[in-house]
């Protein structure tokens, strides 16, 4: 069955029957988000800078997320990038300091293409602001895709400059500006050393050129920024000026103060909590979307959606249950083929609906035991929320 895995709406007819979905509703707060209004439409959260994520539906039509479906997270507007003048900067730490070119990156080094999954930390924020309201961008389940990195190892270029054996961090450095109350500031990040080479068969951090084949466009960071698999999305720099090899974690705001798991506002509380690294399990049911109204009489309804493992090597998703009596009882869904750790699995199946449902949840399974909670913890900026996915739908 799976080796056919098709996500297309009419791969599943073939497949057997679909129930009766008739539309979409629109701005339906007290279901959990507003649907989009077409398919193919982005759900744009702002223009200037960048923040849009693709319609739910759209997302889970195939494993590798192509670039006009993947969502869009910048906190200033795009840096403009000359690539015949743009040098990468290696420094810090190291014994020969580099000033490589798009030329040098692509001729001097091996080329490598790993794919893995992207992931806001602030994905599904609009939901965690319903236990308790939350700032920052409203994004709903779309910000998420997967996708194939092209790049040099990070640990390559770093061999190549020598980094010194008190290297213990990697700083990035982004070449946007972006204004806050307190002046500009750069976007940055910083991993720790042990993150930049390969990691018990899953790949290292990359510095990445290409996205699914091609040259990366200006809002994913042309010409030049990094992927590290397996950690939330704000420690993939884009627009990449500077590697700096250090021998503590980068200053800048988006490490240090941003990015934490925070109860409160207290500055002592955001100075002693540790920036974010890698994303948690996740699932969400992308079809039908919240606010369907769906049949009982219409015969087995479709339900398909992504699942994410924990960022962590070697583990990947086993199970995705789908439940439609709110958690009680639990179906098996079919998984898609691909199964690598640090990527995403979709997942379909067609269930019953009995009469009168108020909705479906999904939950997660890794192989590592993890089970998706049922409920998380409230935090200050709204991350890493993870809690079974429930949507409700209206029964016609
Ligand atoms: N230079 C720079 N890099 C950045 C950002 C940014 O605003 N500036 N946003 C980060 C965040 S929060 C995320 S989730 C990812 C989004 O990558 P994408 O827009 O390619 O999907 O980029 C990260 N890298
Ligand atoms: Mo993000």
């Amino acid at each position: 069955m799976t080796r056919n895995w098709e996500f297309s709406r009419r791969g599943f007819i073939a497949a057997g029957g679909v129930a009766t979905l008739t539309g979409l509703a629109r701005g339906q707060e007290g279901v959990g988000r507003t649907a989009p209004a077409e398919v193919g439409d982005w759900i744009q959260h702002s223009e200037m800078p960048n923040n849009r994520e693709p319609p739910l539906p759209r997302l889970v039509e195939s494993w590798i997320t192509p670039v006009d479906r993947f969502y869009v997270r910048s906190h200033a507007a795009n840096p403009e990038i000359d690539p015949a003048a743009y040098r990468l900067q290696v420094d810090g730490l190291v014994d020969r300091p580099l000033s490589l070119s798009l030329e040098q990156l692509r001729g001097d080094f091996p080329q490598v293409e790993v794919v893995a999954t992207l992931t806001c930390a602030g994905n599904r924020r609009y939901e965690h602001s319903r236990v308790r309201k939350i700032d920052g961008v409203p994004w709903r389940e779309g910000a998420v895709g997967n996708a194939r990195w092209g790049g040099v190892r990070l640990s390559d270029v770093l061999a190549a400059a020598g980094a010194r054996s008190e290297a213990r961090h990697i700083w990035f450095d982004g070449l946007d500006r972006i204004q806050r109350s307190s002046g500009e500031v750069q976007f940055g990040a910083s991993i720790p050393i042990g993150k930049t080479g390969d990691e018990a068969g899953s790949p290292g951090a990359i510095i990445c050129t290409s996205m699914n084949g091609q040259p990366l466009t200006a809002d994913h960071g042309f010409p030049v920024r990094t992927v590290v698999p397996g950690y939330i999305g704000a420690r993939s720099v884009k627009w990449l000026g500077r590697v700096h090899v250090s021998d503590h974690e980068s200053p800048n705001h988006y490490q240090q103060n941003d990015y934490k798991l925070l109860g409160s506002a207290d500055p002592l509380e955001s100075a002693e909590a540790p920036a974010i690294l890698r994303f948690p399990i996740n699932a969400v049911i992308c079809v039908p979307t919240a606010g369907a109204t769906i049949s009982a009489a219409g015969g087995p309804l479709r339900v398909a959606g992504y699942a994410l493992p924990p960022g962590r090597p070697g583990v990947v998703i086993d199970r995705v249950e789908v439940s439609t009596d709110g958690g009680n009882t639990w179906l098996p869904t079919r998984l898609s083929e691909q199964s690598q750790s640090m990527c995403w699995r979709l997942w379909q199946t067609a269930v019953e609906v009995p009469a009168g449902t108020a909705g479906l949840v999904v939950r997660a399974i890794a192989s590592d035991g993890t089970v998706q909670p049922t409920a998380v913890d409230w935090n200050l900026k709204g991350y890493l929320y993870n809690a079974q996915h429930r949507v409700a739908v209206v029964p016609g």
